[in-house]
């Protein structure tokens, strides 16, 4: 009998304003770019979310502007493979302070289009590890899907010494599995096929 395991890879907000001389910039949030264009090929099923906000929102009473939507900054960098993306994801779409998962999003239900798909392993990275990759991570976890985290393809605000590896703890401790994209490398990752007797 084939069985498929059903996997996905879920890229957290990999935009113009997250990356250095971004509006919301990390220090190095560019080093995942090639790590995640490396993984790409590991999946059959790749979402990306994005922070798409409306001009006016209370979310910038917290933040600078960014990510404002059909602007250059909420735009993929262009070094990213975006053209492999399955399904985008729209988040913080409304005058709210919302979106920080991308469970959030206001054009798909990302719950119900996994289960749909039979998709019960998850794959997170992106950007910001303290923010809305952490906070993709934990619904993730609360949502059922068995939760893994590539933590060279996640790069954070870095706000203060500490937050980075921080935000990992409470992933861990909520049951997410953190890994490396080396891990990935061989076979997983992909809807596999294994021969059960
Ligand atoms: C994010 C702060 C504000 C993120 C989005 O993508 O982590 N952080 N909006
Ligand atoms: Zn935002």
């Amino acid at each position: 009998m084939i069985r498929h395991l059903h996997k996905a890879l879920l890229i957290v907000d990999v935009q113009n304003d997250f990356c250095p001389g971004g509006a919301l910039s990390t220090p190095q949030g560019n080093k995942v770019i090639p790590v995640i264009n490396k993984v790409l090929d590991n999946f059959t099923f790749i979402i990306a979310s994005r922070d798409w906000h409306p001009r006016v929102s209370v979310h910038f009473n917290k933040w600078p502007e960014h990510c404002l939507q059909k602007t250059k900054g909420a735009e993929f960098p262009k070094k990213l493979n975006s053209n492999k993306f399955d399904v985008i994801l729209n988040k913080g779409t409304r005058n709210i302070d919302d979106g920080y998962s991308a469970f959030e999003a206001t054009n798909i239900n990302l719950k119900d289009l996994l289960k749909h798909n039979n998709i019960s392993e998850l794959y997170i990275c992106g950007l910001t590890a303290e923010y809305c990759v952490l906070s993709t991570v934990l619904d993730s976890i609360k949502n059922g899907f068995t939760t893994y985290v590539i933590k060279d393809a996640v790069e954070g605000i870095r706000q203060n010494k500490g937050d980075f590896e921080d935000a990992f703890t409470e992933m861990e401790k909520a049951g997410a599995t953190i890994i490396t994209s080396e891990d990935l490398k061989p076979t997983s990752g992909i809807t596999q096929n294994i021969s059960l007797n």
